[in-house]
C-alpha cells in the first residue's frame, strides 16, 4: 500500500517507520527540512521499547506533490494545523484514498472532511508514546493499543484491512464501532493530563503524587465528561476520572506532548483539548471553569514565548 504520513513528528515517524518495515511504500511529509533531509540521507532511527533500528526504506519530503496519489493518508500533524495541512495536500487524493486521523483533540475529523469528504475519513486513537530526539531520530517510549473505526460505526472491509495491516506492522490494533466515543475518551485523558503537566513540569504519573494536581485533574475531567454527556457522546470508558488516572499510571514516565511543546516554546494543542471543551460547554450551557482556567494559563505561557 502507498502510505503518506502527514506530519512526521514522533508519532508519525513511529507509525510510518513500522509500516515501511512491514513492506509498505511510506512517505513522511513534514515542513522540518533538516528532519526530512536526515531521513533521506541516513534513514529513520528508532530506539526504545522494541530495540534500536535504522529504517532506510522510507522516503521523506516537504512537498506533498512529490508523493503523487496515496492509498492511505495518516494525519499526525498537530491538531491545530490539521485544516491547513490537509488543504496543502490535496494532490495526495486519488479515487480510493482514505484518511486516518490518530490525532489528539477535537475537530480533526471535521477539518479533514471539509477538504477530502467525510466518506474518506476513518478515525482512531493510539496509546503509544513516542518522543522526538532530533532530526531523523525518535524514541518509542511506550507500547499501547490502537483503536480505529468508521465514523458511522460500520465494520467495513477497509477498516478491517487497515487494522490487519497495523497488526502486521506490530501495532496491536482493534476495530471499534464507536470511534467517536473512543476519541472523546482519549480526550478525557488529555484534558486531565496535558495542561496540568505543562503548567507544573511534572511527568504524567507524578500528577497523582500531589493532592492539588490530582484534585484539579478530577475536576477538569468531570467538567469534560458532563459536556460529553450533554452532547450525547457515549464514552468508551465507564469512569472518565479513573480512566484518566489509569493513563497517568500507564504513561507515568512520559512528559506529555503539551509539556514537550511548552518546553520547546511551540504552540500547544490547548485550543483543541481544554479550549474545545470550554467552547462546547458554552454552546451546551455546561459551566467549565477549571478548563477555562487551564486554557487561559497555557495561552499566557504561549503568549510569553520570545
Ligand atoms: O496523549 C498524551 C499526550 O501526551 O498528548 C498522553 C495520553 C497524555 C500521554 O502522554
Amino acid at each position: 500500500m502507498k502510505i503518506a504520513v502527514l506530519g512526521a513528528g514522533a508519532m508519525g515517524c513511529l507509525y510510518g517507520g513500522a509500516l515501511a518495515e512491514a513492506g509498505h511504500e511510506v512517505w513522511l511529509i513534514d515542513v522540518w527540512k533538516q528532519h526530512v533531509d536526515t531521513i533521506n540521507k541516513n534513514g529513520l532511527k528508532i530506539e526504545g521499547v522494541s530495540g534500536e533500528r535504522i529504517i532506510k526504506d522510507i522516503k521523506a519530503t516537504t512537498k506533498p506533490e512529490d508523493v503523487g496519489k496515496a492509498d492511505l493518508v495518516i494525519v499526525f500533524v498537530k491538531a491545530t494545523l490539521t485544516g491547513e495541512a490537509v488543504k496543502g495536500s490535496v494532490t495526495l487524493i486519488g479515487d480510493n484514498t482514505t484518511f486516518l486521523t490518530l490525532q489528539n483533540g477535537l475537530g480533526n475529523i471535521e477539518k479533514i472532511s471539509e477538504v477530502a469528504g467525510r466518506e474518506r475519513v476513518i478515525a482512531g486513537v493510539t496509546a503509544h508514546g513516542s518522543t522526538m530526539l532530533g532530526p531523523g531520530h525518535i524514541r518509542h517510549a511506550g507500547q499501547g493499543d490502537t483503536s480505529i473505526g468508521e465514523l458511522d460505526g460500520e465494520i467495513t472491509e477497509r477498516v478491517k484491512t487497515l487494522s490487519g495491516m497495523f497488526n502486521e506492522a506490530g501495532f496491536h490494533t482493534y476495530v471499534v464501532d464507536n470511534v467517536i466515543g473512543m476519541v472523546w475518551s482519549k480526550l478525557m485523558a488529555n484534558i486531565g493530563i496535558n495542561a496540568l503537566t505543562a503548567l507544573t513540569g511534572l511527568q504524567n504519573g507524578q500528577l497523582l503524587e500531589f493532592r492539588e494536581t490530582e484534585e484539579l485533574l478530577e475536576l477538569a475531567v468531570k467538567e469534560a465528561a458532563e459536556v460529553a454527556e450533554k452532547k450525547g457522546i457515549k464514552l468508551q470508558c465507564e469512569d472518565p476520572v479513573e480512566y484518566t488516572k489509569k493513563v497517568c499510571k500507564l504513561t507515568a514516565a512520559n512528559r506529555s506532548s503539551m509539556l514537550q511543546d511548552v518546553t520547546n516554546k511551540r504552540t500547544t494543542e490547548i485550543e483543541v483539548i481544554n479550549g474545545a471543551i470550554v467552547r462546547e460547554g458554552e454552546n451546551l450551557g455546561v459551566p467549565t471553569p477549571i478548563n477555562k482556567t487551564l486554557t487561559n494559563l497555557i495561552s499566557v505561557i504561549q503568549k510569553s514565548y520570545n
